[in-house]
């Protein structure tokens, strides 16, 4: 019996599981889908345990969060559509997580049925709907007090703390030369890297506040209903943790603003599109309105630009530390995502200025 089917005995879904297959596209955690011989369906997940220090610590994040959002639904806090946010199954031993004879840490979550992910944008509402579902998913944990929530990814979006990082890795001798794709990823972070203090900054002037957060608010992490095509479900809660909302608006717009992904063939076809971004904006905006704040706003072009910049400096680091931390499958994969993540920030900038126009345009009272 494989380690997965052992594990998956483990939880309480519904029948007996009879296939396990590997499921998304996750660069981090195993993620895989069970199918029991009632037909009822599953999502099992090993969490990384190098990248997550303390495993159990995401569990106790996520009973805080399901917990907050039952009551703000039932409270009414937040009128109209739902978000569903799906359910931690329990092992048949009452607890969230199990742990497997290596060691690993698994937990299984409800598989929300009827849905789909999007490799890319491709109308804008679509666009509007990402826009909803993040839009709504901070509207619904705004009043929760960060200080009840785990950091479970100890310096995750720590743009200051990456670049450090970098400039050790960087600093060590290398085996072989420097190809010209390499050269210039150093030297696109090296000519930009004041641009990673920005948001850590405006956050110790007290601008920015500590919120809890999603963490990870890429595209394929928004469920889509198969028959409406409307926004559901937002998932991998992993890294809801304190931090800033700012992330997560970056992060978003990164992914889906971007049509030709994180590993195109041709890198020259990578661009922000300001359509989509304004889309996503313009419904995030009126999800949010009664809480963000004007320095929110303020920083919400800073912040669609150093994500991207951020996430390029994480994947040219682990490049230079020989891939430990993101899954690759192929010999400088890792390098290749840091050019587009680079190109996808010069691309921003380039569009400084509409961008910019957008947002005040869209943010003015
Ligand atoms: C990782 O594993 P996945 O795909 O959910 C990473 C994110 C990156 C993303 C880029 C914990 O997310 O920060 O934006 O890859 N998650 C972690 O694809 O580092
Ligand atoms: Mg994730």
């Amino acid at each position: 019996m494989s380690i997965e089917q052992d594990v998956a005995g483990e939880f309480i879904l519904g029948g007996q599981a009879s296939t396990i297959h590997p499921h998304g596209q996750g660069l981090i955690n195993d993620t895989y889908v069970v199918t029991t011989d009632t037909g009822r369906q599953a999502i099992l997940q090993r969490i990384n345990r190098h990248v997550f220090p303390h495993p159990e610590h995401i569990m106790e994040n996520l009973r805080v969060l399901t917990e907050h959002v039952r009551r703000g639904i039932v409270t009414g806090n937040t009128a109209g559509r739902k978000l569903r946010l799906p359910e931690i199954l329990k092992t048949r031993h009452g607890k969230d997580f199990a742990i497997d004879t290596e060691g690993g840490f698994w937990r299984a979550q409800e598989f929300i049925g009827h849905t789909c992910t999007l490799e890319g944008i491709s109308d804008i509402a679509q666009a509007e709907e990402v826009g909803f579902a993040l839009g709504r998913f901070h509207a619904l944990i705004h009043d929760l007090d960060p200080a009840r929530l785990h950091q479970t990814l100890p310096g995750f979006h720590d743009a200051p703390g990456y670049f450090a990082r970098f400039l050790r890795a960087s600093a060590q001798p290398r085996q072989t030369g420097a190809s010209r794709e390499l050269l210039h990823g150093l030297s696109f972070v090296e000519s930009r890297w004041s641009l990673t203090r920005v948001l850590e900054q405006a956050r110790r002037e007290g601008k920015l506040a500590t919120r809890p957060i999603h963490g990870d608010t890429k595209l394929n992490n928004f469920l889509f209903d198969t028959q409406t095509g409307k926004a559901v479900s937002l998932i991998d809660l992993d890294t809801v943790q304190p931090g800033l909302i700012h992330y997560d608006i970056g992060d978003c717009l990164r992914s889906c603003a971007n049509r030709a992904g994180e590993s195109p063939g041709d890198i020259a076809s990578v661009h922000f599109d300001l359509d989509i971004g304004r889309a996503i904006l313009k419904r995030y905006l009126t999800e949010t309105r009664g809480f963000l704040t004007r320095f929110d706003h303020d920083y919400i072009y800073d912040a669609i630009r150093l994500i991207p910049f951020e996430l390029g400096m994480r994947f040219l680091t682990d490049h230079l530390e020989a891939d430990h931390y993101f899954k690759t499958e192929w010999a400088g994969q890792n390098l290749h995502r840091a050019l587009v993540q680079f190109r996808l920030t010069a691309s921003i900038e380039a569009n400084e200025r509409s961008l910019k126009m957008l947002i005040a345009d869209l943010t003015a009272v």
